[in-house]
């Protein structure tokens, strides 16, 4: 019987690309089921059996434990179960698991956070209040400063933040990936943060990155298309930033 490949519910973001970059490395047969987050497709009843919190990343496996279908959300919980599942990428040693998971919960609980905070002050809530902003942007420019520099000790003795190439790689790969594009994202020149660079290079250039990267493409080319990149100042963009933005409780 042939199994039926796994279904990452997903959008083109850096939650996003570390479940495809995983899969990726680890060929996993996969399909992705497109989650237009600025039309409000997280909100849908069907996509909030499988993720509550209304975000993407999240994952069905059909052949799940048992044999039987599983669904989880969140990007860090979905990283260790296919670490467990394709027993790579995710060391069985205690010593070294534990290794892997302190990096990838300090990428969950700081890279990400900060750096997405960082995105909102300095990108896209300036398009839409006319208050200076100056606390906030400063504070999470600088927390991400901080950040990166955690990254860039860590990674001046060690060629990966833990041990040899992991999960915990893969989720903070897509998190640096912004200030490569343009340093207006985050605040940081990458070049101040040599190791950082030198890993973010190494680790880009892998195929399974850029295949998991390029799963986004058509999406990227879409939003480009119809100006709908969120810090934009078209009707689209605005009404994408007002249902992200400005959420409570439901
Ligand atoms: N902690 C979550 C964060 C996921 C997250 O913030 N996803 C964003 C895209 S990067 C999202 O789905 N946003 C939709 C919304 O804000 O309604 C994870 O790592 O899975």
């Amino acid at each position: 019987m042939t199994k039926k490949p796994i279904e990452l519910y997903f959008a083109d973001t850096p939650n996003g690309w570390k479940i495809s970059i995983m899969l990726e490395e680890c060929k996993m047969p996969y399909k992705i089921i497109p989650v237009n987050i600025g039309k409000g497709d997280q909100f849908k009843p069907s996509f909030l059996k499988i993720s509550p919190n209304n975000r993407i990343p999240a994952l069905i496996d059909p052949n799940g434990p048992g044999g039987k279908p599983i669904s989880i959300f969140e990007s860090g919980a979905i990283l260790q179960y296919l670490g467990r599942k394709s027993g790579k990428f995710y060391p069985k040693n205690e010593r070294e698991r534990s290794n892997v998971d302190q990096w990838l919960f300090w990428q969950m609980g700081g890279l990400g956070p900060m750096a997405g905070q960082a995105h909102h002050f300095r990108m896209y809530a300036p398009q839409f209040t006319k208050e200076k902003l100056t606390y906030s942007k400063k504070r999470y420019t600088n927390e991400v400063n901080r950040l990166y520099g955690v990254m860039n000790k860590q990674l001046r003795k060690n060629d990966y933040l833990a041990g040899r190439y992991s999960i915990a790689d893969m989720a903070c790969w897509g998190w640096v990936l912004p200030s490569k594009i343009s340093s207006k994202m985050q605040g940081q020149k990458l070049k101040e943060f040599p190791h950082l660079f030198k890993w973010f290079e190494k680790v880009g250039a892998r195929p399974a990155v850029q295949k998991g990267l390029d799963v986004g493409k058509v999406m990227r080319m879409l939003a480009k298309a119809s100006r709908s990149g969120l810090s934009e100042k078209t009707k689209e963009a605005k009404k994408a930033r007002s249902l992200l933005f400005n959420q409570k409780a439901r």
